[in-house]
């Protein structure tokens, strides 16, 4: 970590009052927005880690605005970190947008100096992980999730592209490495060792802390997932996708924020959705009004995650079916009926080796929410710190197990009934 910000020259964070001279210029949003720069109301709602985020409404319509920051906003200008991070998230943006339709918002437009993107304005949306905390269900969003995912990561890997494509890509990726970096560091490696910006509940969970630094299974566990993470070049990854990537309504879903993206492992986005229900599952029993008031949605947190990894892999396996014209096993190489049949064997092998990889980072998730830097307001909301450690030991404990035993969780029942069953335990 370097103490110097790089401003390029001409680069200007925006703020409530310059915004409205810069979008004035921009004629597609200019009339979206309608009426004069006067008009236009201006807030900065940004509540992430890295970036400012501007609402802007005029006497039309309004847009949202996303500018990076040179910095981790979280931590400061302690941390630079390059703008370029807004090139990767419209690139991505533009891909998944080819691929999904209007699960990603439009974007209105993009400035690559500014490292800002004009996208449609969300709205009645709200950001997943809110409407979870107050136990809002979602209808339809297994069946998006599902689809967004089975469609970017199987269009963007090697069982649908030729070499040559898929190579580019790669290349167009590979200079996020400040925010590969990120998760590198915070999601693997920090959660495991004394580091200046972890952070727990304490001293609840010191104990945990230490044993989780102390536990050599569990370290060589999280360092295979890293290599993995590190190495394998798979797909487009969104990068980010937990439940404040998503903003939905009852009938709509729009995955935000892909500014991590990268050609990585498959598994690792899977694994950050569900790593984010279990998450929440867990989280309830610092939510609720009485002992049991929210069963019934944890049910359906359960249930739906079960149906995110049901649907996900049998779109993926019907897409692999119908559109398999990757330079990876060869159409010309499985034309005979042995063939088509080995085939479909290897297509399951797959899939059980994706399934292996998707609860590891699943778990490796739901480590770092509690022990690494960045938390999830899931937990950081439950007021009473015993109350908040005791469902965080619970995902600890789970996501250990998820980790180290993954053989025995050989399908998505077996993790929602580990779920079911640590809620149970009083573990602090
Ligand atoms: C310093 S950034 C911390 C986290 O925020 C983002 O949302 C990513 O999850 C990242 O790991
Ligand atoms: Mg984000």
């Amino acid at each position: 970590m370097t103490t110097s910000v790089e401003r390029p020259e001409g680069y200007l964070p925006q703020s409530p009052s310059t915004l409205a001279a810069y979008l004035s210029c921009v004629a597609d949003v200019a009339r979206i927005l309608g009426g004069n720069p006067e008009d236009w109301t201006i807030r900065e709602v940004g509540d992430g880690n890295l970036n400012l985020v501007f609402i802007v409404k005029g006497p039309m319509g309004g847009v949202a605005v996303k500018q990076a920051l040179p910095y981790v906003r979280l931590v400061g200008e302690s941390w630079p970190l390059p703008l370029t991070r807004a090139h990767y998230e419209h690139m991505a943006l533009s891909e998944q947008a080819r691929l999904n339709g209007s699960l990603v918002p439009r974007v209105i437009h993009y400035d690559q100096l500014q490292a800002l993107i004009v996208m449609e304005l969300l709205e009645p949306h709200i950001i997943m992980r809110r409407g979870m905390i107050a136990a809002t269900v979602y209808p339809r969003f297994a069946e998006d999730i599902s689809s967004f995912m089975a469609n970017t990561l199987f269009f963007t890997s090697d069982l649908a592209l030729p070499a040559d494509r898929k190579k580019q890509m790669i290349a167009a990726f590979a200079g996020n490495t400040a925010l590969c970096k990120i998760t590198e560091d915070l999601i693997f490696t920090d959660p495991y060792r004394v580091a200046e910006l972890n952070r727990w509940t304490s001293p609840q969970l010191d104990g945990f802390a230490r044993r989780w630094r102390e536990d050599a299974e569990l370290k060589i566990a999280v360092s295979r997932l890293k290599l993995k993470f590190l190495s394998s070049s798979e797909a487009m990854l969104h990068g980010d996708l937990h439940t404040g990537s998503v903003m939905l309504t009852a009938d709509e879903t729009r995955i935000i924020d892909p500014e991590f993206a990268f050609m990585g492992p498959m598994g690792f986005d899977v694994g950050a959705v569900i790593a984010n229900f279990l998450i929440n599952y867990l989280s309830h029993d610092g939510h609720e009004e009485s002992p049991g008031a929210r069963d019934a949605y944890r049910d359906w947190v359960l249930v739906t995650v079960e149906a995110i990894w049901t649907m996900f892999r049998s779109k993926f396996l019907d897409l692999w079916r119908s559109n398999g014209t990757g330079d990876a096993y060869p159409a010309s190489l499985f034309a005979d009926a042995a063939g088509a049949a080995a085939l479909e064997a290897e297509r399951e092998a797959y899939m059980e080796r994706l399934w292996r990889d998707t609860i590891g980072f699943a778990a490796a998730k739901m480590i770092r929410r509690v022990l690494g830097l960045a938390h999830n307001i899931d937990l950081e909301w439950i007021k009473d710190p015993d109350v908040r450690a005791s469902c965080e030991a619970r995902v600890l404990t789970l996501a250990r197990d998820l980790m180290v035993n993954t053989r025995h969780y050989p399908e998505i029942a077996s993790v929602t009934a580990a779920a079911r069953a640590i809620r149970t335990q009083k573990l602090i």
